[in-house]
């Protein structure tokens, strides 16, 4: 079974419209709003679709609507089941504080084929493509570094490693400075983050450190298609995180999910920009048009692509 091609513009206008929508926030110090109006222009763009969608990755639980909630049936009704994990807003700081990096982001995969993830935090690790076993989240930081550096012939000052910039990471942050491994040291978007080792012009060789969950499976589903290495672990701190994990259907806490555990078969996955950030360049908007970008992958038919579009409002 395949996700029809079809479905692929349909998919880019849900992210395109919630980016949007949330552009017209950007600057205005409101991350609440930014983020509600990309929620409001996605769900209802998403119902328009011809499909039995369901959301397994949201923003929050029942209760916390207007969010778009995990269970929350969308679509017409009428059409393939198809998994869906959304982030409207993948770094509401950026859009509320007008910074490079704000994406709307979906990931679309057949029912159960996607994995559903609480809303802990998660230990990632991802790399370009490599063969099993030259990088493993249970490795020490130097034995991913000089694998890395041996498979890609590459010397350790010649590499850079994306993190997000916390003081959970000074560890590894010191350990990869005493290696000469140069950092990119990223305040929030661990999606985009992750998606910088798809390929060589980012200049990013290896992504890791603790970041969400549900961010964590959403840049999943772009690496399978685009071929790169991510294994990941959630992390279950407090008794919430584990009741969450419990009602998922998670007993083993401390497993190591490789990206086919995480991923499997079919996928869309769609990112607009809202600010211009390393990915994608964000909303231009001009008095009756306005301008987007979008990077697309579809698995089956190895898309993986960054369309422009110029639409009338
Ligand atoms: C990341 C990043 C998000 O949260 O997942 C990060 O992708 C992790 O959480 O954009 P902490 O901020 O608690 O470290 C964001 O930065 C915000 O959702």
């Amino acid at each position: 079974m395949t996700i029809d091609k079809k479905f692929i513009s349909q998919f880019v206008k849900v992210t395109t419209k919630a980016a949007l929508a949330s552009s017209y926030l950007v600057g205005k110090n409101d991350k609440i709003a930014a983020d509600k109006a990309a929620v409001d222009a996605m769900r209802s763009e998403l119902n328009n679709i011809n499909m039995r969608g369901k959301i397994v990755i949201g923003e929050g639980e029942l209760d916390e609507a207007p969010m778009l909630y995990i269970g929350e049936k969308i679509g017409t009704n009428n059409g393939p089941e198809l998994d869906i994990a959304v982030d409207p807003l993948e770094g509401t700081n950026f859009a509320a504080k007008n910074l490079p990096g704000a994406l709307s982001v979906i990931a679309v995969a057949e029912k159960t084929n996607l994995f559903n993830a609480p809303e802990t935090y998660m230990d990632k690790i991802a790399t370009g493509k490599v063969e099993r076993g030259v990088i493993d989240l249970d490795y020490s930081i130097s034995k991913n570094i000089k694998n890395l550096s041996e498979y890609k012939n590459k010397s350790p000052e010649q590499m850079t490693a994306c993190i997000l910039d916390r003081p959970r990471h000074k560890k590894i942050i010191d350990e990869l400075k005493a290696l000469n491994v140069k950092l990119k040291l990223i305040t929030d978007g661990d999606v985009s983050g992750a998606l910088l080792v798809s390929k060589e012009e980012y200049n990013v060789d290896i992504f890791l450190g603790i970041g969400g969950g549900p961010e964590g499976v959403l840049a999943a589903s772009a690496l399978d298609t685009l071929g790169c290495f991510f294994q990941c672990r959630f992390l279950f701190k407090t008794e919430t995180d584990k009741k969450r994990g419990y009602a998922m259907g998670i007993s083993d806490f401390n497993k190591k999910y490789e990206l086919n555990e995480i991923i499997s078969g079919d996928s869309i996955f769609c990112a607009t920009g809202i600010t211009t950030g390393d990915l994608v360049q964000g909303i231009k908007l001009e008095e009756n048009k306005f301008y987007s970008e979008t990077l697309i992958t579809h698995k089956s038919s190895n898309i993986n692509k960054i369309i422009k579009e110029e639409q009338y409002i």
